[in-house]
């Protein structure tokens, strides 16, 4: 079955922001549609956004031009061919040869690769997670851990809390369920707590709550305190996004920090202090990308004990990644499509983590919409762990309720 129609369309992310939705038209008439979401704490060397920066339009983040590439440029290339999202990708890559998707935009390229995926998954008749497995070439299917998002700084708030996420993560939960819904009630404990010391409970782009603290250990305090009342002390590890180039005076080699400021080693001291006092087993971005010094000493004392993950780091560049491991920065990696701008190339990211034994955590965005695809991306590959905000909100919700559903999926057909 053939593809007769691609169409772009602007709609708009959690934020408000404009982004692109593809639809793929089949030759039944059916279609599918894929949607792209929009960082903010964007790592410089990601896959190129197109904006139109039109700045009487949207504060000049319309994505007109990029849907006018997907119905101009990839959409006309792409009728006529079976959705087989290997051609489909090859395709859009020799129309856009850039090393970053400049020339059509990676928002345009990669709700086509999407929705080219979720057309071959519909006219193989086969669930998605299952079609990524195919693509992949997994011989078998797992359910990731998720981190959720429980407490917001950095950019996504306005708190003055340095660090951008702190995140409950229920290692070895028995089935995702169990998973979510421990971490539904620690989250309302937390907020119980936080509104008993009279402390603001307004969420964070990514579902967290953004407080104001009375210093940097308090909200590790609160989460503990939400952990016991909740039961589920034993479940939950704690994991942090420090998003540390946002931080960072590459000139005083300081780190801001509430109002004044950490040296290298004082952020060292921080960490320390919380992987021994308060299970802190993964820090992502713990330093700047310009700070390679501050990677390598964490990673000197700590690879062996708790996950060191590259985001900005890494920007999910392959080179970057296969430069960083090399030189032991990171013992784990972000994966976030839209920073790489192909499904294949995706994919590609992720096996080179497997290959060098690095664990790649799939991720959604600050700016999400309600596509679920990074669910069946983590299932797919049996990344082992998926970042997908806190456990509120419609855009968090919906990847975790496609994760219930896919473990449904799985569970039935073992008692088939
Ligand atoms: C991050 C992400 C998502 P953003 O830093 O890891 O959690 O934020 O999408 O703003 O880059
Ligand atoms: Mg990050």
């Amino acid at each position: 079955m053939k593809i007769t129609r691609v169409i772009g369309k602007e709609i708009f992310d959690s934020r408000g922001f404009p982004t692109v939705l593809c639809q793929m038209y089949l030759e039944d008439d059916s279609f599918v549609s894929a949607s792209v979401p929009s960082g903010m704490s964007r790592g410089e060397g990601e896959a190129f956004e197109l904006r139109d920066c039109d700045p009487h339009r949207l504060d000049g983040k319309g994505v007109l031009k990029a849907i006018h590439n997907i119905d101009t440029i990839i959409g006309p290339a792409l009728v006529g061919q079976e959705p087989d999202v290997m051609t489909i990708d090859t395709i859009i890559k020799e129309l856009d040869d850039s090393p970053d998707k400049r020339k059509l935009g990676s928002n345009a390229t990669l709700a086509a690769s999407l929705a080219g995926c979720r057309a071959q998954a519909a006219v193989d008749q086969i669930e998605l997670f299952e079609c990524v497995a195919g693509l992949y070439g997994a011989q078998s299917v797992s359910l990731p851990f998720p981190l959720f998002n429980v407490i917001s700084g950095g950019t996504h708030s306005g708190n003055n809390f340095p660090i951008q996420e702190i995140m409950i993560a229920p290692i070895g939960a028995p089935y995702f369920r169990n998973a979510l819904e421990a971490a539904i009630e620690t989250t309302t404990k937390l907020k119980e707590i936080l509104e008993k010391k009279g402390y603001q409970t307004t969420l964070g782009d990514k579902g967290g709550f953004v407080s104001v603290f009375k210093d940097e250990k308090e909200p590790f305090d609160l989460i503990m305190e939400a952990l016991e009342q909740a039961g589920q002390a034993d479940l939950f590890n704690i994991a942090i996004d420090v998003a540390a180039d946002k931080l960072y005076d590459p000139t005083a080699h300081l780190y801001a920090w509430n109002k004044g400021h950490k040296t290298q080693e004082q952020l060292l001291e921080f960490y320390d202090m919380l992987v021994k006092d308060y299970k802190l087993y993964s820090i992502e971005d713990g330093f700047a990308t310009a700070d390679k010094d501050g990677w390598k000493v964490l990673s000197r004392i700590y690879a062996g004990e708790i996950q060191i993950i590259g985001d900005n780091l890494f920007v999910g560049n392959i080179e970057r990644i296969i430069e960083g491991l090399d030189q032991e920065l990171a013992n784990a990696v972000i994966i976030k499509p839209n920073q790489i701008g192909t499904l294949t190339e995706t994919l590609q990211v992720i096996a080179l983590c497997n290959q060098a034994n690095v664990n790649p955590i799939i991720s959604h965005r600050s700016g999400e919409t309600s596509d679920t695809f990074i669910a069946d991306l983590a299932v797919a590959t049996s990344a082992g762990q998926i970042k997908t905000g806190g456990c509120n909100r419609s855009e968090h919700m919906a990847k975790y309720n496609r994760l219930l559903a896919i473990e449904d999926i799985l569970t039935m057909s073992l008692l088939d």
